[in-house]
């Protein structure tokens, strides 16, 4: 079983390395620092490498050591958290590459199973969740720091326990967490609900840039480079679903300008549209209603493309 043989890499390893996605929300860097501080507990050399985060999570327990650079070229093991494919590890591919042994923990549907062993999971609701079951099996104390972390990734991940993904588990492991002494509702004001000035800035122009295209079914709107240095923020999280929040919107679209004609595309949708299935077209995927991918062309060709690609898909569902 894989979990035996997660396992059994784990307690060999001396060197490990944690990674996780580019541009890593609260399931990337909870699923993260859960690992780390867990490993740590086991007495291991591990190093949790994410070159940039939202100060968001900066409120997580051990934030302080997460490290911008790995300490080696070569761990004995490296374990990817919350990551469906490995060009999605961006700058740290390397040091997956060259460990001795990869790891894969994730609930992405579209996981490409590059790792020796996947432990992927696409009906949980985040790989926080998951991950519970690997720390319990590896006889890791879950700590209240640790809760914390998980419960962090649970909670962005459902958008706040609304998310379709929920089942009775979630609330199970909720609970669980809960009685370790983890502040849920502190964790929750945190990543949901309060917002730096300057990350209401950059909204504030996506929110008056916001078109509603195909009788209302298509929510589309785009933040450039030059918006972001006139507010000083590139964190985007949360415009997205600003589009998708809309009565009558089936699918949002939220283009980022990275740098000249390249987009960064994020994709939400709200019932039956596969997002996933729209940004495996575009070199990436997800999750079926929360999903991204990049295209290049110039701003113009790159909206008309995705438009027309997302309409198809409501089109063909619709026609049913
Ligand atoms: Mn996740």
């Amino acid at each position: 079983m894989t979990l035996d043989n997660i396992k059994e890499e784990i307690c060999s390893a001396k060197n490990i390395v944690i990674l996780t996605h580019d541009v890593p929300d609260g399931d990337a860097i909870g699923s993260s620092l859960a690992m780390y501080i867990g490993l740590k507990q086991l007495g291991k050399d591990v190093d949790v490498v994410i070159p940039k985060y939202s100060k968001t999570y900066k409120f997580l327990p051990f934030t302080d050591e997460i490290k911008e650079k790995g300490r080696v070229e070569n761990y004995d093991l490296a374990i990817a958290l919350d990551c469906g494919d490995i060009k999605r590890l961006n700058g740290f591919a390397s040091y997956f590459e060259y460990a001795n042994c990869k790891i894969s923990i994730d609930h992405h549907e579209a996981n490409t199973m590059f790792a020796d062993y996947n432990f992927v999971d696409p009906t949980a609701p985040a790989c926080s969740q998951i991950l519970i079951t690997v720390l319990k099996a590896l006889k890791i104390e879950i700590t209240k720091d640790i809760g914390t972390c998980l419960l962090t990734g649970v909670i962005t991940d459902t958008g706040g326990f609304k998310y379709k993904s929920v089942k009775p588990e979630t609330f199970e492991f909720a609970a669980e967490l809960l009685s370790k002494g983890v502040n849920v509702s502190d964790i929750y004001r945190k990543v949901l609900q309060s917002i730096p000035v300057e990350k209401f800035e950059l909204r504030k122009i996506a929110i008056n840039r916001i078109e509603l295209l195909e009788d209302g079914k298509i929510s589309f709107t785009y933040i450039t480079k030059k918006d972001e240095e006139q507010t000083k923020c590139d964190d985007h999280d949360g415009i997205v679903e600003i589009g998708r929040d809309i009565e009558g919107v089936e699918v949002s679209i939220f283009l980022r300008e990275v740098e000249e004609d390249t987009y960064k595309i994020s994709l939400r949708s709200n019932d039956y549209v596969n997002v996933s299935d729209i940004c495996l077209l575009f070199n990436g995927g997800g999750h079926m209603r929360a999903a991204g991918g990049t295209i290049n062309g110039t701003f113009d060709k790159v909206k008309e493309r995705i438009v027309s690609e997302c309409k198809k898909h409501i089109d063909t569902i619709s026609n049913e």
